[in-house]
């Protein structure tokens, strides 16, 4: 294990305030691991702030009417205060526009080309005719060339993730007038990630326990070819290129925002009274460095970044890129302009912020895009957070208060299911500390319910206030039991819930940071005196979440009426990356018949289907049973995808696969037909 660790989230854009899908992506899984981490007791801080140049401040600038700097002042502040608020745990939160960070990335950058690293090149770029103005990255939109977005921005396709530059659009427009841009010849530094593709192949493959989903990405980039990439640009909102030669010039905002994670180390060092002490994080190789991002910016901290760190040569380079996925909203992709977001500030009018950092961390887009629904939220919060983990706790804390005088009983000659339950504390903490290990974070917050659900079940089946009369010392090792179990939660819920775990604390007269060393099963010695206190969770009514579906849906309709358009085009599942004809047809679809259909025991999700194909007879497994009932399938025609893989669930081998449409609400139809069973369908 290396000695200390340095954990980035990616800095958000200063130009807008946060909203569930940021959180999602980056800053709770890196404060879920940070908070981790420093329960282990690990050196290790966690460094972000804003990213406050590049076209995404200027667009919105020019739309308000304001300046840029306007704009980043406002938002750097509120971002700040509401990370804060939500127990986003930064070490530092620092800013782009800070003059450490200037420096910084201009030294960064003389050091590059001193060492003869950059291209320079004189190349047409797109300028748009009526302004006169050069169009770099989000100035165009046209469609991508991998994937055929038509969306696509000048710098990056947010539909497949490839990284662009303007001239590889197909059918380009300026943003700012909607005109087709024109050629004009301009000079700028580039980075030739062609000839130093080598370099970073070879780093990607001596990775370890990446996650799948960016190597996959990485691995698919390199195999199309990396293509050279501008760090300069002819803009005058950035970090000034420090060269005679480019007095005009700015740098790209995606070379000089990662250097943003080193100046703010130094200002956290500063901060610290140790201006040196920023060299150990990033300049020793005993650090281990890790990067929390969306999988939209992927590319910049798995290729770029790391480039730029290896040829700078005096840094240390990410250690490991958990990005995620992204998180939709009620089952559409989430969207600002549309209106269809929650943002923080708005969520923590209403509700505390444990909660969210409960159900989100549950819902995480670790390894695909995952969804976030309010009804999901009330659920989660009421049978979890309320019957479960809050039940639990309640029980073990007021029954000792009312009948043991608030004083823990002694544990003596406990049975088999009080040891039973000692010992899942220690077989608990264990699987937790595993799963946060290699990031997987859902599956560690599962596991700490896991236990308040064993401590639940524990205390329903011993049934103390029955042994209260009958067997007063079989009651007694149930709340001694119960009590350490809490003791244990109040560690390990601390990553999720922080101040829900600091009042447990308190109430169970714990003193002092939760530790990870203290972990025991026996954290609470006999006698000692707690509380009760208030209910820690209690439960939301339904109209409480109404209310939220209803202000999602009115600001959605506001913008699409803003915006002109009475159906947002987005409110469809976006179109998958083009295939060719070759692995279309790889696929066999044949006409089937439903002969019979019937329940499984224990899968409530699932029928079982008997299918004709003509030539033989199929036994399927369709995802159906919520929405259609056996009697309704049987008899039908269908479409079969004939000539998949089996694959076998609870138990059964299923052959094939029943296509099914779905629409926007979820409603799954049946494509049919009235070919004759047997018949190909291409
Ligand atoms: N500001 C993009 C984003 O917010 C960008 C991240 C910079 S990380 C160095 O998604
Ligand atoms: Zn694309």
């Amino acid at each position: 294990m290396s000695k200390r660790t340095l954990i980035t989230s990616a800095l958000p854009y200063a130009n807008g305030p946060i909203h569930l899908g940021h959180l999602a992506g980056a800053y709770l899984p890196a404060d879920l691991y940070t908070r981790y981490r420093r329960l282990r007791g690990d050196d290790v801080i966690h460094i972000c702030g804003s990213d406050e140049h590049g076209v995404p401040i200027t667009i919105t600038a020019d739309k308000k009417g304001v300046s840029p700097k306007q704009i980043v002042d406002e938002y750097h502040e509120r971002n700040k205060k509401v990370f804060r608020e939500f127990g986003i745990d930064f070490d530092y939160y620092g800013r782009t526009s800070s003059p450490v960070h200037h420096k910084t990335s201009q030294a960064f950058f003389l050091t590059l080309n001193e060492k003869g690293i950059f291209r320079k090149k004189k190349e047409k770029q797109l300028c748009d005719p009526e302004t006169g103005m050069f169009l770099p990255d989000r100035y165009v939109k046209g469609t991508c060339p991998s994937c055929g977005y038509e969306e696509a921005h000048g710098d990056q396709c947010e539909r497949c993730g490839s990284s662009l530059s303007p001239l590889e659009l197909k059918e380009p427009r300026s943003t700012l007038t909607g005109n087709k841009p024109e050629l004009k010849e301009t000079e700028h530094w580039y980075l030739p990630l062609g000839d130093l593709q080598p370099e970073i192949e070879k780093w990607i493959d001596s990775r370890k326990n990446w996650k799948p989903n960016v190597l996959g990405q990485c691995r698919s980039w390199l195999k199309e070819g990396l293509s050279d990439r501008a760090v300069t640009r002819d803009l005058s909102w950035g970090v000034p290129v420090p060269l005679e030669s480019a007095r005009t010039k700015v740098l790209y905002v995606w070379f000089d925002a990662p250097i943003g994670y080193i100046s703010a180390t130094k200002e956290w060092a500063e901060e610290q009274g140790d201006p040196e002490l920023w060299k150990t994080y990033w300049q020793d190789d005993e650090t281990e460095l890790i990067h929390f991002i969306g999988k939209d910016n992927i590319v910049f901290h798995c290729i770029m970044f790391p480039l730029m760190l290896l040829k700078h040569g005096d840094y240390v380079l990410p250690e490991n890129v958990p990005a995620n996925e992204f998180l939709n909203l009620e089952g559409r992709k989430l969207s600002t302009s549309k209106g269809w977001a929650v943002w923080l500030e708005e969520y923590l009018e209403h509700f505390e912020p444990d909660l969210l950092r409960y159900v989100l961390g549950t819902t995480l887009p670790e390894t695909k895009d995952s969804d976030f629904s309010w009804q999901d939220f009330q659920t989660r919060v009421n049978s979890e957070l309320a019957d479960i983990l809050g039940n639990f706790l309640y029980r073990t804390l007021s029954f000792t208060e009312r009948f043991f005088d608030g004083k823990v009983p002694p544990l003596v000659n406990p049975n088999e299911k009080d040891l039973r339950a000692l010992k899942s504390i220690k077989t608990s903490g264990e699987k937790i500390g595993k799963a946060y290990e290699k990031f997987r974070l859902r599956e560690a917050i599962a596991e700490t319910m896991n236990l308040a659900r064993i401590g639940n079940k524990y205390f329903t089946e011993t049934e103390p206030w029955k042994t209260r009369k009958e067997d007063p010392q079989s009651c007694a090792n149930t709340l001694h039991v119960s009590v350490q179990i809490a003791a244990a939660l109040s560690i390990l819920f601390t990553p999720v819930l922080p101040n829900k775990m600091s009042t447990l604390r308190d109430q169970l007269g714990i003193s002092g940071e939760a530790a990870w060393n203290d972990l025991d099963d026996s954290m609470i010695e006999p006698g000692r005196k707690i509380s009760s206190g208030d209910i820690l969770f209690t439960k939301i009514e339904d109209d409480v979440i109404e209310k939220e579906l209803e202000r999602l849906k009115r600001r959605a309709a506001e913008a699409a009426e803003a915006a002109g358009d009475s159906e947002s085009e987005e409110s469809y599942t976006p179109l998958k990356k083009r295939t060719d004809f070759n692995k279309f047809s790889a696929i066999d679809l044949r006409v089937g018949r439903i002969t019979n259909a019937e329940e499984i025991p224990k899968a409530d999700k699932l029928l079982k289907l008997t299918v004709d194909l003509g030539f033989e007879i199929r036994t399927i497994l369709a995802g159906i049973r919520k929405q259609y009932d056996p009697d309704e399938v049987i008899g039908r025609k269908v479409c079969v995808v004939a000539n998949l893989e089996p694959k076998k669930m609870m138990g059964i081998e299923s052959n094939g696969m029943v296509l099914m449409a779905e629409e926007q609400d979820g409603k799954l139809q049946f494509l049919s037909t009235d070919a004759e069973v047997g018949s190909p369908i291409f």
